[in-house]
């Protein structure tokens, strides 16, 4: 009897500790303005169930070896990478491969750009190569990204300063790239010498949101499409394991993905610090207002939006300077992150921040610290700012 109490008592205070130490884990539900996924408002019925296609196929489609996973992998399905939508870890990088100069990538019959370094039983990962310089990327959040696609070309090119002719040490160029056969030019597309202007990815090298998917398809998880048919193991064109269909659905919820809400709008210290903000020169990269042209989604189409960005790649100094490139991007060019945002990326970065592009900053301040080259002035700028300064811009940045 008394020995049953006893171990009834010690089962209760087990419980306790379950759940005391539970509410710890375990972080409040997010409120829906801290929601990344979602769809933006005005789409139609038949949008709307497109939208929730694409999400399951993004979120829930686990590949497998049955299904086409491999041979060389580095995730098994997109939302691995990116959970809810938001900025991912160091836990969850892609390593790309390449060298210090920009005559193109001399690694790639060797696995290049992209290390796989995962494979299924049976089958040799990939290792990076003796004499090839390499970055880690973390997956960026994936909000907003309709409104980046249907920004004019002539709308960027007129943020463009290649030879910094207005003097304040700025100078963003967009990514030439090289159409993949299947991508047609978008609406009014400006060409160069046969290029076009690159606009996704952390050094702007995808085209547009098809390019970036079926890339993804077939070099994140092995998984071949008309687009990309090539197996990246054996090098050979082989039937597609995804649809033509499934990708199309996918760019079109990421096209439809909402734009996340700023917060604390109203308290003046977030007001004070968007004023410093562009005061010291932040917003000559991280430009505030861009609008989208025509798209075919009515809830795209001539819109005004606040993403932070210019979509242009700068130099950004030697700290940040990993020695591989990419399109026309040099070795320490990077795009300028939008950061919209910003303020709400620890949800998915496990409370924690990792900032730039392979997570090495561990606060806002961190990441502004790390600012460089073409950004050296405007950080020289934000050190000179009295503390309280500091904390109402910071305060600004994580109200975005
Ligand atoms: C292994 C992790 C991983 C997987 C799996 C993955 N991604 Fe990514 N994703 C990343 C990383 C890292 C980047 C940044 C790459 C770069 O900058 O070039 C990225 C970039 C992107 C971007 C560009 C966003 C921007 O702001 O420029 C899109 C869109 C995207 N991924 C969609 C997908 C889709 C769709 C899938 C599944 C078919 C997928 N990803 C699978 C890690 C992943
Ligand atoms: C010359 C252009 C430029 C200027 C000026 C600039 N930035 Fe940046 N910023 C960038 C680029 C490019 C990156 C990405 C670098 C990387 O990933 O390694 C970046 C990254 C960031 C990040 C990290 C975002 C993320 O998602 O990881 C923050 C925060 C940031 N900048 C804030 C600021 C603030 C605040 C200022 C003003 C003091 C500023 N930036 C000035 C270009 C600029
Ligand atoms: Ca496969
Ligand atoms: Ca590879
Ligand atoms: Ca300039």
């Amino acid at each position: 009897m008394e020995k049953n109490f006893i171990y009834l008592l010690s089962i209760l205070f087990c419980c306790a500790i379950l759940f005391s130490t539970c509410e710890k884990i375990l972080p409040p539900a997010p409120a829906d303005h801290e929601l990344l996924d979602g769809p933006i408002s005005g789409l139609s019925g038949a949008e709307n169930a497109r939208f929730l296609k694409g999400d399951i196929a993004f979120n829930d489609e686990v590949f497998t070896t049955q299904t086409g996973l491999g041979p060389l992998f580095v995730a098994t399905s997109c939302g691995s990478c990116h959970a809810g939508d938001g900025k991912g870890t160091p836990f969850t990088t892609l390593t790309r491969f390449g060298q210090v100069d920009h005559t193109g990538n001399r690694f790639l019959h060797l696995g290049g750009p992209q290390l796989q370094h995962r494979a299924v039983l049976g089958i040799q990962p990939e290792y990076i190569p003796v004499g090839a310089t390499f970055a880690k990327f973390t997956p960026p959040a994936n909000t907003g990204l309709g409104f980046l696609n249907f920004v004019s070309d002539e709308d960027l090119l007129a943020l463009a300063d290649p030879e910094d002719a207005n003097g304040d040490g700025i100078s963003g160029t967009p990514n030439w790239v090289t159409l993949r056969v299947y991508l047609s030019p978008r609406t009014n597309a400006i060409s160069r010498d046969g290029k076009y202007i690159g606009r996704f990815g952390k050094k702007a090298a995808a085209y547009d949101l098809l390019q970036q998917t079926a890339n993804a398809y077939n070099q994140d998880m092995g998984i071949t499409s008309n687009f990309e048919p090539h197996d990246t193991y054996s090098g050979h064109e082989v039937d597609p394991e995804v649809s033509n269909q499934t990708i199309q659905d996918v760019v079109f919820y990421l096209q439809t993905l909402k734009t996340p809400l700023p917060r604390n709008v109203s308290n003046p210290l977030v007001s004070t610090g968007k004023l410093l903000f562009q005061k010291i020169q932040c917003a000559a990269c991280h430009r505030s207002e861009l609008k989208t042209g025509y798209s075919p989604i009515p809830a795209l189409s001539f819109k005004t939006f606040q993403p932070y960005t210019d979509l242009l790649l700068h130099d950004m100094g030697a700290a940040l300077d990993d020695g591989y490139t990419e399109g026309t991007a040099t070795t320490a060019e990077w795009r300028t992150p939008p950061l919209w945002g910003l303020g709400l990326s620890k949800n998915s970065q496990g409370g924690k921040y990792f900032l730039l592009h392979d997570g090495r900053a561990k606060s806002i301040e961190e990441a502004i610290l790390l600012h460089g080259g073409e950004a050296q002035k405007s950080k020289n700028q934000y050190q000179a700012l009295s503390s309280i300064e500091k904390q109402q811009l910071i305060q600004f940045l994580e109200s975005l």
